[in-house]
């Protein structure tokens, strides 16, 4: 950013604008469930400003979002004592020396002694301290003494009550954690933008915490359990149980799995059952946590300065496995990112087979130095991501070379590239065949222009005999052509003619999305399609006419402005209006979204399980065209779930917190109802 070079004039233009953006953004989050910029983008533009006013330090204004009360500009964060110290718990790894403590506990008392068994979730621990009430500062354990002040990020996290139900002083601590999903999610999007991956849902919590600007955090989806209270003199009960029911009637979220047990076989059992159920849960945790239930064997049991002398943790193995990588696999995918992939030998893990391990990047690869023909420790990462830990020494053979980076694609071999500090490597061939696969792939897809039929597999044999050489190219292939390939008979060759041929009518924000302009999603793409109802409007629309929707950041719209502006682009859409593909928006409009008068409007609507009647993303587009806001996850915020069949822990946590829940029917009989 060549700031130094502009003049005074120039700065405060920019100034202006980046702080547009940055507010625009930072309320999209409260009205708008599925961020719209990307979070490196919000930190660089926030940088960016950051900069800028440090270099024309008369253009700080009051009400810029880097003067914000609590805003951290500083390099840190704020320290925050804990006069009641935050503990950690001391550890045992076998039942044996669970035992032993759990004896030593009932034997100082021995008759009716209970035990409350808590998960141990995979988290960060945090502190949050009420006034009357109401949230006036969040913090991190730190050491334990002395934490950070992450009271602006604290307040961007749905599950954290601003307000309790009773005027009361508080502070109440639990951990904050980002469930198993959200982690995948957040990787597969920094994969796709080049940023290196979190290695956990551990860190990336840990990560989001700890960002400077709450916008970032505010992007994460972060959820919390609390456990604990500190500083509170109108508790209602004796007992570690009846805490975490009085947090809960607080308005906290409590980890609803705790029990209550009497004897170490029933704390052996709650141990066994978790330890089952581990994989399957939406949220990662590294073992349980065994307390004394009643409150008065806390204060007769005391603490050392590090753990209290009542509780411990029973930690689970860690699951690994070992096995040889054979190879590595370099993939490109959509975004020209190359990723190396190492194949092994199968292996079960944690309850499914893996041969497959991602490297992320050419640093991480040579970090970890892993090489072919090395055997390796495999884990899986937040319990979800299969990932090797370390090779082993031992069994690394003699001969063994350090892997070469490659420093041409495997696909097209162009020259590899680093754009601008980006970790990833990237091909930027606009014309490299598994660039072009996996835009097609992506252009077919679900949810942009739903051609059926149209696999991966089938792609790159299109390609590879030359029948297309681009996405328009589709609309030109011929029966003849198609049955020629492989395991393609008549009827699949005439079905995906006909599928490819009813994509011509497909309205405009599948094409949009289809293309795959960057940071643009289908969420996104609908928006504009609705505003704009043409592509000639898109094409002529500045980035401020398409910054001016609602809840739509400059960064989307400077990418669909750049993106139109290549040559490249006119091109394609061209050749795809004359291979007869609809332009127009023919989905429902703005206006009668807003004044539908549908039961849905407005609310938010979380679908969960499968259903039977409809695809999930029809349900969507559906409700979204009727003005409801559809969003992943339940939060005391929804207000509907919508339950196909097998809905787990959705299901749960909306009857947990009384979120009304309807069957597939009741559904469909209100679809039905208003489509009349
Ligand atoms: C001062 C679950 C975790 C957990 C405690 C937990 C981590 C820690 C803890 C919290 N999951 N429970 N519980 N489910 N990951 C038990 C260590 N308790 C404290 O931090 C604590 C702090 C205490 C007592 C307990 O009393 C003191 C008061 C003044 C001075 C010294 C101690």
């Amino acid at each position: 950013m060549a700031s130094n070079d502009l003049t005074h004039e120039q700065a405060e233009k920019k100034i202006s604008e980046l702080k547009a953006n940055i507010k625009k953004w930072s309320d999209e989050y409260y009205t708008y469930d599925s961020p719209s910029v990307e979070d490196s983008v919000y930190d660089q533009t926030y940088r960016q400003l950051v900069d800028l006013e440090g270099q024309f330090p008369d253009l700080v204004t009051a009400d810029s979002p880097t003067q914000e009360v609590g805003d951290q500009t500083l390099p840190g964060f704020t320290k925050v004592p804990h006069p009641i110290p935050m503990l950690s718990l001391g550890d045992v790894f076998s039942k044996q020396e669970l035992e032993d403590f759990v004896d030593h506990l009932s034997n100082e008392e021995n008759v009716e002694f209970e035990y409350n068994c808590e998960l141990k979730i995979d988290g960060l621990s945090i502190s949050l301290r009420y006034e009357n009430g109401i949230l006036v500062q969040g913090s991190t354990r730190g050491n334990g003494q002395i934490g950070e002040d992450i009271t602006n990020n604290i307040r961007t996290i749905k599950s954290i009550p601003k307000k309790l139900s009773r005027p009361i002083n508080i502070e109440a601590r639990g951990e904050c954690y980002m469930p198993k999903q959200s982690f995948v999610e957040l990787n597969e999007r920094r994969q796709l933008d080049g940023d290196a991956p979190f290695a956990n849902p551990r860190n990336a919590a840990a990560g989001s915490l700890r960002q400077l600007n709450p916008q970032v955090t505010a992007h994460r989806k972060l959820s919390t359990f609390m456990y604990n209270v500190a500083d509170y003199d109108d508790l209602r009960t004796d007992t570690q149980s009846g805490l975490l029911e009085e947090l809960k009637s607080l308005g906290f979220e409590i980890n609803p799995d705790y029990k209550v047990a009497r004897n170490m076989s029933e704390i052996s059992e709650y141990i066994d059952k978790y330890q089952q159920l581990r994989d399957g849960l939406p949220y990662g945790i590294d073992g349980i946590v065994i307390k004394a239930n009643h409150l008065a064997d806390h204060r007769r049991l005391g603490a050392t300065v590090k753990d209290p002398h009542w509780a411990i943790a029973f930690k689970f193995p860690p699951e690994e496995a070992q096995t040889v990588v054979h190879e590595i696999e370099w993939t490109v995918g959509r975004t020209g990112v190359v990723t190396p992939i190492a194949v092994m030998d199968p292996v079960v893990l944690a309850g499914s087979t893996v041969s497959r391990a991602s490297l992320h990047n050419p640093d991480y690869l040579q970090e970890k130095d892993i090489r072919i023909n090395d055997t390796v420790k495999l884990h899986k990462a937040g319990d979800i991501i299969p990932e090797i830990s370390t090779y082993i020494k031992e069994k690394r053979p003699n001969q063994s070379e350090p892997y070469q980076i490659p420093t041409k694609c495997p696909s097209c071999g162009s020259k590899l590239v680093h754009l601008d500090g980006e970790v990833a490597l990237r091909c930027i061939n606009p014309q490299c065949p598994a660039q072009l696969t996996e835009g097609l792939t992506h252009f077919a897809s679900r949810d942009a222009m739903n051609i059926d039929g149209l696999g991966p597999k089938i792609i790159a044999q299109l390609f590879q005999r030359k029948f297309l050489k681009d996405v328009a190219g589709l609309y030109d292939l011929t029966f003849q052509q198609l049955i020629t390939l492989d395991k393609f008979g008549e009827k699949s060759a005439n079905n995906l003619l006909s599928a490819i041929d009813n994509s011509r009518a497909n309205s405009l924000e599948r094409l949009l999305y289809g293309i795959g302009i960057r940071h643009v999603g289908a969420k996104a793409a609908r928006l504009i399609a609705q505003k704009f109802k043409n592509i000639d409007n898109i094409m002529a629309a500045k980035s401020q006419d398409i910054a001016q929707i609602d809840t739509m950041g400059m960064t989307i719209a400077d990418s669909v402005v750049t993106y139109f502006s290549m040559p490249e682009s006119v091109e394609l859409i061209k050749k795809l209006e004359v291979a007869g593909v609809n332009m127009e928006y023919t989905g429902v409009s703005e206006e009668s979204v807003q004044n539908s008068g549908s039961y849905f409007a407005d609310k938010r609507i979380v679908l969960t399980g499968k259903l039977n009647d409809i695809t999930r993303a029809e349900a969507t587009e559906w409700l979204e065209n009727h003005g409801a806001k559809v969003s992943s996850s339940v939060s005391r915020n929804t207000d509907l779930v919508i339950a196909g069949e097998d809905p787990g822990s959705k299901y749960d946590k909306a009857n947990s917190l009384g979120v009304a829940i309807w069957t597939e029917q009741q559904f469909r009989d209100e679809m039905a109802a208003e489509n009349d």
